[in-house]
């Protein structure tokens, strides 16, 4: 990580959160065409959690998400081209086409997978963790999941076995306050994540108002923590979904969350902030040279064939 708050560091935080920003806008643009082929769950306003945690982490430590995972694949360095491809649902999709949005991977840099079923990733993190704890193996691994998944039954469990092993593994709650309609405060009478955590004797960090700088930060505290054999660690990342929780548009007709509740997390967009901490001109490049990778990207996409139908059943499981 460079240091805190150099013009390098926040131009690759600005760029790294820009870049899936507009990635997401453009599929939100083009999918009523019919040209993605998968249900999309996007990341815009949730790109800090991510990018902040990703930023400390090393080449070798892995990660594993949910089926909102744009972010998380881009930030981790997925191949942007593999990540639209297998949008299309073209055979060089990072899936090969048989992904889709829900199911990115890519184990070239630790990104391993994502699941759609809710909390399901949180177990598979930490055998992987133990395993690389047994294998004297220096990763750390990091699990990306939603509040919604702290009330899964294996959250606390994974909890319970990561501790009593000591596994490397981050914890990482992106709390966006709803489980896709359902406000916390209707879900749980106690939304103390992290002290959930600490009753586990995982220590704990809650992060408010979507603050990549912050997230960095106390991501780098606990992957230096992990690193040094001590054990998980929790992250609270408070953050909010600006679209709806599935497709491309936005939801505030429902009436499930407020309009002036979003309007208050979109004036503070995190991209904004630490775009306006960059000299303009500096901003003004960085902001061109991600208009140009995403065209690339999306051509790239709709040049590409579809898998043959004789693929159907390679690359995937069949028992
Ligand atoms: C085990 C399971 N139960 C229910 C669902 C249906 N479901 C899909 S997303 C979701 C909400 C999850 O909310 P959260 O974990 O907060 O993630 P967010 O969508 O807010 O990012 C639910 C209940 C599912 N996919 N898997
Ligand atoms: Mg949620």
């Amino acid at each position: 990580m460079l240091t805190d708050a150099s013009p390098e560091r926040l131009a690759h935080l600005y760029r790294s959160m820009l870049r899936i920003r507009r990635v997401e806008e453009r599929v939100a643009a083009i999918y009523h065409t019919d040209k993605i082929k998968s249900p999309v769950h996007l990341s815009i306003g949730q790109e800090p959690p991510s990018v902040g945690v990703c930023e400390a982490l090393a080449p070798q430590d892995v990660v594993f998400g949910t089926y909102r995972g744009h972010a998380l694949y881009l930030a981790k360095g997925g191949d942007l081209r593999g990540m639209v491809a297998e949008l299309y649902g073209k055979v060089t999709g990072c899936g090969r086409g048989k992904a889709g949005s829900m199911h990115l991977g890519d184990r070239s840099v630790g990104m391993m997978g994502t699941s759609a079923v809710v909390a399901t990733s949180i177990p598979h993190a930490v055998g992987y963790a133990w395993a690389e704890r047994t294998r004297k193996r220096d990763t750390v691994v990091a699990v990306f999941f939603g509040d919604g998944a702290v009330e899964e039954g294996v959250f606390p469990e994974s909890l319970n076995f990561a501790a009593l092993k000591n596994a490397p593994v981050l914890f990482v709650c992106e709390n966006n306050l709803y489980a896709i309609h359902t406000p916390i405060h209707v879900r749980t009478p106690k939304p103390n994540y992290c002290e959930r955590a600490e009753a586990h004797g995982i220590p704990a960090e809650r992060i408010p108002g979507n603050d990549v700088l912050a997230t960095a930060g106390a991501a780098k505290r606990a992957v230096d923590s992990i690193r040094l054999g001590g054990g998980p660690r929790f992250l609270e990342v408070e953050t909010y979904r600006w679209r709806e929780h599935v497709g491309p548009g936005e939801d505030w007709h429902l009436g499930y969350r407020s309009r002036a509740e979003g309007d208050s997390w979109v004036e503070r967009d995190e991209i904004v902030r630490i775009g306006a901490m960059l000299d303009p001109d500096r901003r003004a490049s960085i902001d061109a040279s991600v208009d140009d990778e995403i065209e690339d990207a999306f051509a790239f996409a709709e040049a590409r064939e579809f898998p043959r139908d004789e693929e159907l059943y390679q690359h995937v499981f069949q028992p």
